[in-house]
């Protein structure tokens, strides 16, 4: 059976712009044609895309890194270069992508909408924008704009409405197994699940849900006894646990022990995991020697507020009343969570102290420099607070001082990559 893979480190990267052409019209007979060079292709995106078949991580254990391709450059003729091909990488159902470096949420990939991580560059425009009455003939270009590479975590977490709980061989895949449609490997012998099984319960009319059965968990899963606690990731989004608990005594253990024992579990991994609505369910009642261990049982959880239920998973005795009670708690319950993105990029850093090079044709000045474009790339001109910004770190770097002391008149255009301007003083 191959691994079970929740987990994944991945590196993508999209398609740089291509560059705009300087070109000019050539005919036989036409003494100077005008400008024709064609604009650069876009460069590809990185796109994040569900597939309902994947049930894991695996296909990202070996391959980590992810490009799109990048924009051609433009020619002449006014053809433009093209734009460079999309990458669509599937992922899980409940795949959550965060940062690497923040470990902020960027999104959740909880339904089947795309989600662009990476956009793909601008391509440069080519000469034949630049015709203006007073700039006939320009003999420049734009270079296309960089693409963006982001380094991100995968972490799947299941999507269901329902998860099981408990210590290990206390019947829980038998459960899974006899109220729906899903084949868990079910054995008398503790971890027998080591990787999630998901199945769909209907019960009557219309009325179904999803059930999560995870690995058993015993004492001291936080700090990594038996399979540890890592996949309580999977309920972890469940609107309702149920709790199942061995109560016939077959292991010589005390149910409300265990009950407890699980519980804390619960708590060391997050207190709203522990806190989530609970139905208990006391297993293997038919080869129960005494009621005891039950009765106990029974008696702490009801104290508690939470409901009993008695369980022979494997004669499917209680079976369908507790799945009716189930989904009559899912009734009034919130949807299945979630996450909200938080990430906020940072800033990127940019150090201006690298030349510039400014071509003054005409009327309009033309910059370009590494730096500059770098700059650009990650610009949002539709937000105020990114042109402030933009703004600032232009003042900044002495652009326009130069551009002063080389004669920049009032009224000039100040053409930068993807951007032109009016230059005023
Ligand atoms: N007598 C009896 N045996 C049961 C019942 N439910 C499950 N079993 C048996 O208990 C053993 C463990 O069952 P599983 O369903 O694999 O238990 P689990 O909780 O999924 O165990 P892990 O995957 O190891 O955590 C198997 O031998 C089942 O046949 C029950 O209601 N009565
Ligand atoms: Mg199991």
């Amino acid at each position: 059976m191959p691994a079970f893979i929740d987990t994944a480190r991945i590196t993508v990267r999209s398609g740089d712009g291509g560059n705009g052409a300087v070109a000019f019209h050539r005919e036989k007979y036409v003494a100077a044609g005008g400008p024709d060079g064609g604009d650069g292709g876009r460069g590809g995106d990185v796109i994040l895309k569900v597939d309902r078949h994947m049930s894991t991580l695996m296909d990202f254990r070996y391959k980590r890194k992810y490009s799109a391709q990048n924009g051609a450059d433009g020619t002449g003729k006014r053809c433009s270069g093209k734009d460079g091909e999309s990458l669509t990488i599937k992922v899980p159902l409940g795949t959550v992508v965060r940062d690497t470096e923040s470990g902020q949420i960027i999104c959740d990939m909880s339904s089947d909408e795309l989600f662009v991580l990476a956009r793909g560059g601008n391509g440069g425009w080519g000469n034949k924008h630049f015709a203006t009455p007073t700039r006939q003939v320009p003999h420049f270009a734009k270079a296309g704009l960089p693409g963006q590479t982001r380094d991100v975590v995968l972490e799947l977490k299941l999507l269901a409405d329902v998860g099981l709980v408990g210590f290990p061989n206390v019947g829980k895949s038998t459960l899974l197994s006899v109220v729906s449609r899903a084949h868990p490997k079910i054995a008398n012998y503790h971890f027998t699940t080591l990787m999630p099984n998901l199945g769909v319960v209907s019960v009557g009319e219309g009325v179904s849900f999803v059930l999560a059965d995870i690995p058993g968990i015993i004492e001291g899963a936080a700090e990594g006894a038996g399979l540890g606690h890592d996949f309580l990731r999977h309920i972890d989004r469940c609107r309702l646990l149920i709790h199942v608990v061995d109560v016939s005594g077959s292991e010589g253990r005390d149910p409300v022990e265990d009950f407890k024992a699980v519980c804390e579990e619960l708590a060391q991994y997050n207190e709203k995991l522990a806190s989530r609505p609970m139905l208990v369910a006391g297993n293997k009642v038919d080869i129960a020697v005494d009621r005891t261990g039950l009765e106990a049982l029974r008696t702490y959880v009801t104290q508690r507020g939470m409901r009993f239920f008695e369980l022979s998973a494997a004669a499917h005795q209680g079976v369908e009343e507790l799945m009716r009670a189930a989904a009559g708690e899912l009734a009034h319950l919130p949807p299945v969570t979630v996450y909200e993105p938080d990430y906020v990029p940072a800033p990127p850093k940019v150090d201006t102290s690298g030349e510039l090079t400014i071509q003054h044709v005409d009327d309009t000045w033309i910059v370009e420099g590494p730096w500059l474009q770098h700059l650009m790339a990650n610009v949002n001109f539709g937000d105020f607070e990114s042109r402030n910004w933009f703004d600032r770190i232009l003042r900044e770097s002495g652009l326009f001082q130069r551009l002063e002391s080389m004669g920049i008149q009032n009224g000039d255009t100040v053409s930068l990559y993807n951007l032109e301007f009016e230059y005023q003083r």
